[in-house]
Formats: structure tokens, C-alpha cells, sequence
């Protein structure tokens, strides 16, 4: 990778179908800073099992989000893009990361509040740890920048306080990861529930479109969402949140001002409104499905990509493990 520039990483879990929220939240704009920056894309599967998963169901989202991430455009030449479960330095960092962390730290986060409430019955230590992972995931490529959508910041923080409390004790080890949230997409909330944001493992499907959804079915997912009764296109989240959050999402998708797409719809009730919003994120999609129903012909390919890339993201990890391996004190390899 060249050295002049930047280095940004990110991650999405192959926890289910990637949904609209993940495609204008985080992949779609990925695909702009591919050129600009040094970036790495990591499928975030060691994360994925803090949650119950079927193996078989894991593998598929596992074989597919690869898929989808070159799907929409991702190059795996100019970016690295890998599972995280093969490059086993992350698991190693997190480690002797977890011993710079403290407990009160993990209990104030607002995702592991939430994840125990909805998998009350599987409370385990690994969801407790999950943002000690993210921070190593982070950390271990130096990382200049990383864009996550808003409901990721607070994890970001607990990276960058991991990294300020480690150089503090051994000197400069880690860079200082700064987020980098696009105003565009970066929250697309549940249709069903614009209260709630969109999110994959939503049991609910008429709450989440899927990138890979059929245009038959992202439109009626689209006919059923929840508006309110005073029929009247405009952005409000407070007083209109079921009309703001299809906004956002056909903003995000034409590239169109909220005030132009406001203007648009003037006058025109619900039904007309929802369609367009429809047929707009179809149009966006229809390119993606494409490419990746010809991906999946396509093993090989997939096969060197994998390989490829999982060196290249490795040598890269050794780099800052080495270092942290012998400031801590561990005993050298021989
Ligand atoms: P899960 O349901 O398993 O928690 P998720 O759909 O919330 O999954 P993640 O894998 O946690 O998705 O996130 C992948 C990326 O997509 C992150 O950068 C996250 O910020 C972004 N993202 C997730 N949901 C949304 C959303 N509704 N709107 C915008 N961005 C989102
Ligand atoms: N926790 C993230 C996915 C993720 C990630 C990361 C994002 C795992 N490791 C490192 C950015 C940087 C999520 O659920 N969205």
C-alpha cells in the first residue's frame, strides 16, 4: 500500500442479509474513498458469534458479504478486504487490550445495553468484549480514520482511549483513530419503526430492505412503511419521523437536497411518494444485484481474492503486534 496516503478501516458483520441502512451507511460510501485512501474492510465475523449463530446460515453470509462488498464496487486490488477470523492478530490484540480496559468502561456502552436486552437469555462475556475487539481490529493497522455509521461512535471512543492510555505507558505504539460519519445515509431507520434504526437481524423483514432484495419485494416493503395521517411530504424526525427517514433514504439514493426532494413531492399524497422512493432505490441497487449474481459464477476468482488479501492484511498486523508484543514485555519468539 502506498505510504502518502491515509489508512481507514472498517468492518461490517455478516450477521444476515446487508440492508439498505448498511449499503447507504457504510458501502456505498466506501466506494468513494477507495482511490483517496489506503483502506481496509474487514468482514467482521469473530464479532458475529457474540450472538448465536447456525453455521450453516453464518457461512453463506460470511461467502456473500465478500461478494457483496465487490459488488458495489469495492476493488480488491486498491482495498483489503478479508475475514477477520483469518488473520488471527486481531484475537491477539484484543487480549492485551482487554488487560487496559476497565469494566465500567464495557458497561456504559449503549450496543451491549441493548444486545443483552434483546438476547437476554445469552448474555455472554464476548458481547461484553466486543468493543475491545473493535478497538484491536482498529488499532492493529494503524488506522487514521474510520467511517462507521453514528451508532458506532461510542465504540470508536473506547479505540481511542484504549490507544491514549497504552502510548501513555509505552510510548508512541498506536495511531489516534479519528471517526469519519458521512452525513448522507447515516442513519436509516427501521419502516416498520422509524424509531428504531434498520439493522440485519431485524426479525421483522418488512422493516429491513435488503441490497439483494428483488424490485418486486423492495417495492411493497416500501408500500407498507409506516407514515403518519396528515399526508404531507415533509422533514421533520420529531413530527414525521416514518416521512423523514424515506426522505433521507431517497436523498441518499438521487443525491438530491432534502429542500429539492420536499419540492418534488408537493402536493403528491403518500402512494406516489413511497413509489418513487421505491424506484429510486431499485434503480440504485439494480447495477449491484448484477454484478453479484455474476460474482457467484465466479469461484475462483472469489477464491484469490481471499488468499490475496488475507496476506496482505496480515503482514500488516505484524507489524503493530510485534511492536506490542515486546513493549509489554513478552518474551521474544525464537
Ligand atoms: P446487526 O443487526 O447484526 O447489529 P447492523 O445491520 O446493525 O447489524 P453492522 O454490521 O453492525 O450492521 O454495521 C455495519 C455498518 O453499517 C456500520 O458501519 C454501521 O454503522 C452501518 N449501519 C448499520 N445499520 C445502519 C443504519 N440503519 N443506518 C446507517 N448505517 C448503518
Ligand atoms: N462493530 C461494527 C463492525 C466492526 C467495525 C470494526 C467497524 C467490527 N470491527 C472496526 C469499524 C471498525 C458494527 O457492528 N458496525
Amino acid at each position: 500500500m502506498p505510504d502518502d496516503k491515509k489508512i481507514i478501516f472498517s468492518g461490517i458483520q455478516p450477521s444476515g442479509f446487508v440492508t439498505l441502512g448498511n449499503y447507504l451507511g457504510a458501502l456505498n460510501n466506501w466506494t468513494k474513498l477507495q482511490h483517496q485512501y489506503n483502506c481496509l474492510y474487514c468482514i467482521a465475523d469473530l464479532h458475529t458469534i457474540t450472538v448465536r449463530q447456525d453455521p450453516e446460515k453464518f457461512r453463506k453470509a460470511e461467502r456473500e458479504l465478500l461478494m457483496q462488498y465487490i459488488a458495489v464496487g469495492l476493488d480488491p486490488e486498491l482495498n483489503i478486504m478479508y475475514y477477520q477470523s483469518h488473520v488471527p492478530q486481531h484475537a491477539e490484540l484484543s487480549w492485551v487490550l482487554s488487560c487496559f480496559t476497565y469494566m465500567g468502561e464495557l458497561q456504559r456502552m449503549t450496543q451491549f445495553k441493548e444486545k443483552s436486552q434483546k438476547y437476554s437469555d445469552n448474555i455472554n462475556s464476548g458481547l461484553f468484549m466486543y468493543p475491545v475487539l473493535m478497538a484491536a481490529d482498529i488499532l492493529l493497522y494503524q488506522t487514521d480514520l474510520v467511517p462507521v455509521g453514528e451508532d458506532q461512535r461510542q465504540h470508536l471512543e473506547l479505540a481511542r482511549d484504549l490507544a491514549e492510555r497504552f502510548n501513555k505507558i509505552y510510548g508512541d505504539v498506536f495511531k489516534i483513530p479519528e471517526a469519519y460519519i458521512g452525513k448522507v445515509g447515516a442513519r436509516v431507520m427501521a419502516l416498520q419503526n422509524p424509531s428504531k434504526k434498520m439493522s440485519k437481524s431485524d426479525e421483522n423483514r418488512n422493516n429491513t430492505i435488503a441490497i439483494m432484495d428483488p424490485p418486486d419485494v423492495i417495492m411493497s416493503k416500501f408500500k407498507k412503511a409506516v407514515t403518519d395521517s396528515d399526508n404531507e411530504v415533509r422533514y421533520s424526525v420529531e413530527e414525521k419521523p416514518g416521512v423523514s427517514n424515506l426522505l433521507n433514504i431517497y436523498c441518499a439514493v438521487t443525491g438530491y437536497t432534502i429542500e429539492q426532494a420536499e419540492k418534488e413531492f408537493q402536493g403528491k399524497g403518500y402512494g406516489d411518494f413511497k413509489k418513487s422512493v421505491a424506484e429510486a432505490v431499485i434503480a440504485n441497487l439494480e447495477p449491484v444485484q448484477k454484478r453479484f449474481a455474476e460474482l457467484k459464477n465466479n469461484k475462483d476468482y472469489i477464491e484469490s481474492v481471499i488468499k490475496n488479501n488475507t496476506e496482505r492484511a496480515s503482514k500488516l498486523a505484524d507489524r503493530t503486534l510485534s511492536k506490542v508484543y515486546k513493549k509489554v514485555g513478552f518474551m521474544p519468539r525464537v
